[in-house]
């Protein structure tokens, strides 16, 4: 696919000589290429068709990377690689070993974070400043933040010490009106009364109430100068307003009006999100992705709505999300139970711990890589005060293409950790509802955390489901015990299969609670000769860490491993110790070992390995972890 003018940029140096007309072929160039590769690869799409001429402003503007340009989330960023020497490997975009769907330092140095967590760049940004005007840098430092992600508190609090410190930052606040649903502001609603007041009237005025303090007179109180508001799509204002801004040499705020989903109809119309992020599609007829079988996401939508249902305590809230963690149907059927408190997560857990202490029953729905930004609150708030909060942590384990910001793989490690948290993984649908309405009836708090993606299905009946607090043995073998968490199960199971058909007996147990650890799951394992935990998660700390644990202690009980004397050897498979890169997911758990093949291939070398120690040893010395 070659674009004309676009295919002339070898670096931002090449932009400063174009005409205005060449910057209109260029803007529609980028938007094509953009159209064309999120088409092939899936992506950020509706965020960087509106961030187009922006993006070519700034890099005319400034000279990067000695001024810095740091992308707040790094979502929007596509224009960005595609005028900083990566057009010709963008059709790699968010492929195995091909370009990152966000800035990435490895990839280029024009680009200065890589850790797509939204609210961060004005932090980044100030602590940049700081250290350029210690060692008397000249280089100019710019944050670019949405409108949504000046939502969450971490944003604020760098602002506040920008103008606090009077540093010369300059941050573009690129307001669209939309986090991926109308942004929770009213800041960004004192900004843009225009936008604000359509919005208003198509949406019956449902959130009204007085006029907001205006925007300029807040980031003049915080010490901040305010330029705007600019058309975010006139390549030439926003260069007068940027370079205004960065001549003065203060503490300033560019705010720049933009369209999300600019210059594609279907993502300029799409009123969930605007095509904010979208799966592979075809690029001349956008269409949404049909699904033929149930997500564990539908699953937990559904079952939330029939448990609202019965219980008028339930609430839902979410951080800026509310279709994607499937509260949507909640949030119809029931209005005024549910939140979206903006990219707050922390806000969120907290909120919803005062919540449970007047009396409600609130469910956090939650992408398990952002949870983990709360956990301070998760502990405290919530576990301290053992309140009875349900945090329903949805795209948990190796979620593929978004790379290593976006796997869940610390939750079960991280809510492990808080006293008194009971914490389910469903392997189907059918489990994931029976675990919803354990966690609501549960006087404490829970997490429930699946995968993306289809559920499994276990037929109807619950036959094929666990209930209550116990797990689940699947399959009764002598010679190995696989112990499997959420997602995992069905691989275990495979592997059990692998396993019999060269002779070695396996036994598997859906752990449906990695915490507590059922006590029949523990004496159950401990009379094999070897026992293979396996989860979607970090292995330190994880699940299978739990296992080992609990077999350590059974055995220091008279009669806690029936026969045997010693615990027998633990292999823990999970995630290593590092952070994965992007890529399929399917390849990902393969390449980790994280499949039938692997996990079966796991089993039979630890057994060759105990077989080994037997023979030539005292078997409690294989007691560790192998
Ligand atoms: C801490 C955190 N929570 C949630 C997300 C998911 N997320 C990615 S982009 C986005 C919306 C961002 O809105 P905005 O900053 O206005 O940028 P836009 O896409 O509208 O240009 C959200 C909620 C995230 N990246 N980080």
């Amino acid at each position: 696919m070659s674009a004309g003018v676009l295919d002339g940029i070898r670096s931002p140096a090449d932009l400063r000589d174009l005409a205005d007309n060449e910057l209109d072929e260029l803007a529609a160039d980028i938007r094509r290429v953009l159209i064309d590769t999120v088409a092939a690869n899936g992506g950020h799409l509706g965020s960087n068709l509106g961030a187009v001429e922006l993006t070519i402003a700034l890099h005319r503007v400034l000279d990067s990377p000695t001024d810095a340009i740091v992308w707040d989330t790094g979502h929007q960023a596509y224009a960005h690689k595609l005028l900083t020497g990566r057009r010709a490997r963008f059709p790699t975009l968010r492929r195995a070993r091909g370009l990152t769907g966000y800035p990435n330092r490895a990839e280029s140095p024009h680009d200065w974070v890589e850790n797509s967590h939204a609210s961060t760049a004005l932090s980044y940004a100030y602590g940049l400043a700081a250290a350029r005007r210690q060692a008397g840098h000249a280089g100019r430092v710019v944050a670019v933040v949405g409108d949504g992600a000046l939502t969450g508190g971490m944003a604020y609090e760098g602002l506040n010490n920008i103008g606090w410190r009077g540093l010369p930052v300059v941050v573009v606040l690129n307001d669209n009106g939309r986090s991926y649903a109308p942004t929770v502001s009213r800041l960004t609603e004192a900004l843009s009364p225009l936008r604000v007041a359509g919005r208003r009237a198509r949406e019956g005025d449902a959130e009204g109430g007085d006029a907001p303090p205006s925007g300029p007179s807040f980031f003049a109180a915080l010490g901040v100068d305010y330029h705007g508001p600019l058309d975010g799509h006139d390549v030439a204002a926003l260069e007068s307003g940027l370079r205004d801004a960065l001549a003065s040499g203060r503490p300033a705020v560019v705010h720049v009006l933009t369209r999300k989903g600019r210059g594609f109809p279907p993502a300029e119309d799409d009123d969930d999100k605007c095509l904010h992020d979208v799966a592979p599609f075809r690029p001349r007829r956008y269409a949404p992705p049909a699904r033929t079988r149930p997500r564990y996401t539908d699953v937990f939508s559904e079952a939330l709505v029939r448990a609202a249902a019965r219980d008028p305590r339930i609430v839902a809230i979410t951080a800026a999300m509310p279709s994607s963690t499937g509260l949507r149907p909640f949030a119809e059927a029931f209005p005024d139970r549910f939140f979206d408190v903006g990219i707050a997560e922390q806000h969120a857990v907290t909120a919803a711990a005062g919540m449970a202490m007047g009396g409600l029953r609130p469910v956090v729905a939650i992408y398990s890589s952002f949870l983990t930004r709360a956990l301070d609150q998760v502990n405290l708030d919530v576990g301290l005060h053992r309140l009875p909060v349900v945090l329903c942590v949805d795209r948990a384990g190796i979620t593929g293409p978004d790379g290593p910001s976006h796997h869940g793989v610390l939750d079960l490690a991280l809510l492990g950790r808080v006293p008194g948290m009971t914490v389910f993984a469903p392997s189907s649908g059918a489990d994931l509802e029976a675990m919803l309405t354990e966690a609501l009836a549960t006087n404490a708090p829970c997490a429930l955390r699946w995968p993306s993606g289809t559920a499994r299905d276990v037929g109807t009946g619950g036959a094929g489901a666990g209930n209550g607090r116990l797990a689940r043995r699947l399959r009764a073998g002598r010679d190995v015990c696989l112990v499997a968490a959420g997602p995992l199960v069905e691989a275990a199971d495979e592997a059990a299969g692998l396993l019999e058909d060269v002779g070695v007996s396996a036994t598997v147990w859906d752990m449906r609670l990695v915490k507590p650890v059922d006590d029949q799951l523990v004496a159950d394992a401990g009379r094999h000769r070897l026992v293979v935990t396996v989860e979607d998660g970090v292995r330190e700390g994880g699940a299978g860490a739990r296992v080992v644990d609990a077999l350590g202690r059974s055995a220091l009980i008279p009669g806690g491993l029936g026969d045997r004397d010693a615990a027998p050897p633990v292999v823990v498979l999970g995630v290593p110790d590092s952070y994965v890169a992007h890529g399929d997911p399917v390849v990902i758990r393969s390449e980790l070992g994280l499949d039938g093949i692997g996990i079966a291939a796991a089993a039979r070398d630890g057994l060759r390995r105990v077989d080994r120690q037997t023979e030539f040893g005292d078997v409690s010395r294989a007691s560790a972890m192998l």
